[in-house]
């Protein structure tokens, strides 16, 4: 009997992905450049399963079912493109490529694109929760060519996580590379999910001067509120956690942040398409910030900077803390849901956000409960173009402004950085601002650029520039934004 899916990379995700197929019924041919891993894996975790080894592309090829699937769990970029310039040659017309790594989506799209013109269909799929995820039931994010998906579609859902209702957290995303774009937006929303988390964290440390196990017991007590995450659950375990000295481990891990890039593609993406991803945005600075970490020791000292404490009832302050946090994760959903609409329009990929959201619900780094509402928000309006309008969210907002602010301010007095936290107040508070200052601004620009203006007293559309100093000329520049 031939494979029903094959499988190239056997690091991490790959072997836990076959691992999970080959629970699921599936027949996998598992394949990797260095072959002796082929060796390891079936005589390592695969033994005794229905898993097969191929040590040569042609092998895999053949050991496969047509129309063929073949999945790529290897490193994104030129690995992918070498692979898959390796298997067209071996593959007939109607086979299925599928690249489940990180990838960033333009490459997917041009993937898409060039294997069309060879008849082979290419799907490019974000697979999100690590090892435990991919071993038990990822979120998995496919798009790419929609004709491929009939035939991925049953092994996918099959071994994606499922809602507590049964549903898989798995679903066609759209055409091209939506797939890959979506993956990315999680990572970025995961970026700053996390460093809210950790904003919070500071406060009640440096702010509060509470202990870990009073932290930990925060943590627990809001993962049995609307805040319900893996990532909340998780961090009340890091703060539980002693060293064998039993002093909170996590005093010990050295305050520099790392990244891979998903999060500092998706600013780069706002930026590109002109959408304020303010939250996320400052989540990445600040890891980029936190690597500064020498420059950080000799400025605390060159500035003297002193630790105040935060006056007042602790719980009052925790309950605050609590509101702020939720109200800006609202903010950072609301941005991002606001990038993929753009990248939708943008690209005709006709995304489906309660889709979107149903399959972060669970198997990934950012499910939460939180993510059933944003799917009930969507099912409501499907065009909804700011999540907060959304009257559940609104409420929320509404109901913790006050608090939220207490906590930016608050943190501003006394010098404790929470760059995400009040950049997601500013953001409301801009965003609920029918006018700003930018009227000033375009005159600015006129004035040193000719850059010309629109007028409250006019139609939109028709452009005035002013001889501001009666020294320039009456030429204006062309009206265009890029
Ligand atoms: P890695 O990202 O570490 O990739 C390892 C695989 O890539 C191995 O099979 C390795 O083969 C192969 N590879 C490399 Br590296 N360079 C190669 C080359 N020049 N030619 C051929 N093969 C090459 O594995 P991973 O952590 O399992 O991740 C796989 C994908 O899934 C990545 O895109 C990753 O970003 C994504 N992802 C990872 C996670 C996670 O939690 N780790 C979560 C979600 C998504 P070798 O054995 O011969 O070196």
């Amino acid at each position: 009997m031939k494979g029903d899916i094959g499988v190239i990379g056997l690091a991490v995700m790959g072997q836990n992905l076959i691992l999970n197929m080959n629970d699921h019924g599936y027949k996998v041919v598992a394949h990797n450049r260095t072959a002796e891993k082929v060796d390891e894996f079936l005589q390592g975790p695969a033994k005794g399963t229905n898993i097969v080894g191929a040590y040569s592309l042609q092998e895999l090829v053949d050991k496969l079912e047509s129309p063929r699937k073949i999945m790529l769990m290897v490193r994104a970029g030129d690995v992918v493109d070498s692979f898959t310039d390796k298997l067209v040659p071996l593959l007939d017309k109607g086979d299925i490529i599928i690249d489940g790594g990180n990838t960033n989506f333009p490459d997917t799209n041009r993937r898409v694109a060039a294997l069309k013109e060879k008849g082979i269909h290419f799907i490019g799929s974000g697979v999100s929760g690590g090892e435990e995820g991919a071993r038990f039931g990822p979120s998995i994010m496919p798009g790419g060519s929609p004709e491929a998906w009939p035939f991925v579609k049953p092994i996918f859902q099959a071994i994606s996580a499922k809602t507590e209702n049964n549903e898989p957290c798995c679903d066609w995303v759209g055409n091209d590379g939506a797939g890959h774009f979506v993956k990315m937006v999680h990572n970025g929303i995961e970026y700053g999910d996390m460093q809210l988390i950790t904003e919070a964290y500071q406060f009640m440390k440096d702010g509060l001067g509470m202990t870990h196990d009073e932290m930990q017991s925060v943590f627990i007590e809001w993962n049995k509120t609307e805040l319900n995450s893996y990532l909340v659950e998780i961090t009340s375990d890091i703060l539980g956690y002693k060293d064998t000295d039993g002093e909170p481990l996590v005093e010990k891990i050295l305050d520099t942040a790392g990244q891979k890039g998903t999060g500092k593609w998706t600013g780069i993406n706002a930026l590109d398409m002109g959408i304020p991803l303010t939250l996320i945005t400052e989540s990445v600075f600040a890891r980029c910030l936190s690597s500064l970490k020498d420059q950080r020791v000799e400025a605390e000292e060159l500035f003297g900077k002193k630790k105040s404490i935060v006056e007042g009832d602790k719980q009052v302050w925790i309950e605050a803390l609590r509101q702020a946090l939720l109200a800006s994760k609202i903010i950072s959903y609301a941005q991002g849901f606001m990038l993929m609409r753009e990248a939708s329009n943008e690209n005709g990929w006709d995304l489906n956000y309660g889709n979107v959201a149903l399959m972060w619900r669970g198997g990934c780094i950012i499910r939460s409960a939180f993510l059933s509402n944003i799917r009930d928000a969507y099912d409501i309006d499907p065009e909804l173009s700011f999540l907060g309008s959304d009257s559940y969210f609104k409420g929320i907002l509404e109901n913790s402004t006050s608090a939220w602010r207490k906590v930016a301010a608050k943190s501003m007095e006394v010098g404790i950085p929470m760059p995400s936290m009040t950049s997601a107040l500013t953001f409301l508070d801009g965003y609920t601002t029918a006018r700003l200052p930018a009227n000033l601004l375009q005159a600015q620009r006129d004035y040193f650029g000719a850059h010309t203006y629109e007028r409250v007293d006019k139609p939109k559309g028709e452009f005035f520039h002013t001889n501001w100093t009666g020294k320039g000329g009456d030429v204006s520049s062309t009206t265009y934004n890029s």
